[in-house]
């Protein structure tokens, strides 16, 4: 009996040790899996560094290229200040960007697990809470005063001597309307529009119309350091009155008057020597689509000086005259064209 405890013990040490070097088998093999685990981490690491500095990099080779598709200096004086602001908000926004991106990137690889890492538990920590919330809150709100102080001033009261030009829209062209001697623009009715000879509807019976001028080909003559004020209005529906050259924008409503003014700062001559382009123009396009002929909705705006713009100004037909003009012989015309009714309001 006691052989056959004998050979079931030594069985059972054999089962034992074969046991052990089994198990420590096995954990020399998980020993080496987290070897591989680290390495892995190590690699992936790296990797992250290089997606960084190729993706800064890249970003740097994004500015070089898509720098010459950008526009011009700003032409007139609110132009370079909404350049100004775009700048400011770029540099700060990009210090951020860089700053934080490093910040994370620098992270991951500082903190990846080796062998050594000991996990951290950090939950909360007021003072941070209330740096980067107060920060950025203070950062942002003088962004947007500085925005504010500007579009103000852009819609604010033109200074006294500023032209008044009004700029209509219609799908799909703009039509520009100047004030003529009398320096001031007459009433006009959205009841009596006809696209045969009242293009803007202007009322007949208000002796200011008589001498005013527009222009249907949508061009808007301006003098060079001279405030011009905009009153925009649109026949139909929402269109946009967009100066991208003047970085300046206003929508075009129907029923409402919006406004706008600026002064030029640099004439279409000149601009054609700064961009190196002898078929340089100022273009007015349409920021709001409006329907399916609004991409040609391209009116020009010319900056030129008094001298020029009085010359151009001379050779301009009123709008009345030109619709209104008795033939040869007969009588003056009248002060008030009766219209069809059914055509005045007709709106395409
Ligand atoms: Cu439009």
């Amino acid at each position: 009996m006691s052989g056959f405890i004998t050979i079931l013990l030594v069985i059972l040490v054999f089962v034992i040790i074969y046991q052990i070097g089994k198990a420590s088998e096995y954990a020399s093999v998980m020993r080496g899996q987290e070897v591989v685990k680290y390495k892995t981490n190590r690699i992936l690491a790296w990797l992250l560094v290089a997606f960084f500095v190729l993706g800064v990099y890249g970003i740097w080779k994004c500015n070089e290229y898509f720098m010459p598709l950008m526009l011009p200096v700003a032409a007139c004086d609110n132009g370079v200040k909404f350049d100004s602001m775009l700048y400011v908000t770029i540099v700060v926004t990009g210090i951020v960007f860089f700053a934080t991106q490093t910040v994370l990137f620098w992270f991951v690889f500082r903190y990846q697990t080796t062998e050594k890492s000991k996990s951290f538990y950090f939950a909360h920590s007021n003072k941070l809470e209330l740096i980067w919330t107060t920060i950025p809150a203070i950062a942002m709100a003088v962004l947007v005063a500085i925005g504010l102080k500007n579009w103000a001033n852009v819609t604010s009261a033109a200074p006294a001597n500023a032209t008044v030009v009004e700029v209509v829209g219609k799908q799909f062209n703009w039509v520009v309307r100047y004030p003529g001697k009398d320096n001031e623009l007459g009433k006009r009715d959205f009841r009596k529009i006809n696209d045969a000879n009242n293009v803007l509807g202007l009322d007949w019976t208000d002796p200011h119309n008589n001498d005013d001028i527009i222009s249907q080909k949508g061009e808007l003559h301006v003098v060079v350091g001279k405030p011009v004020k905009l009153l925009i209005g649109s026949r139909d529906v929402i269109h946009d009155v967009g100066l991208s050259h003047f970085r300046m924008k206003m929508d075009a409503v129907p029923g409402i008057t919006t406004t706008m003014w600026f002064t030029p700062t640099i004439t279409t001559d000149s601009m054609k020597a700064i961009t190196g382009n002898p078929n340089f123009v100022y273009e007015i396009s349409c920021d709001q689509m409006c329907g399916k002929g609004h991409y040609s909705m391209r009116g020009t705006i010319i900056v030129e000086t008094q001298a020029q713009y009085d010359k151009w100004m001379s050779e301009q037909k009123s709008y009345y005259a030109e619709n209104n003009a008795p033939a040869a012989g007969t009588e003056a015309p009248k002060a008030e064209v009766k219209m069809d009714s059914t055509k005045a309001v007709s709106m395409k």
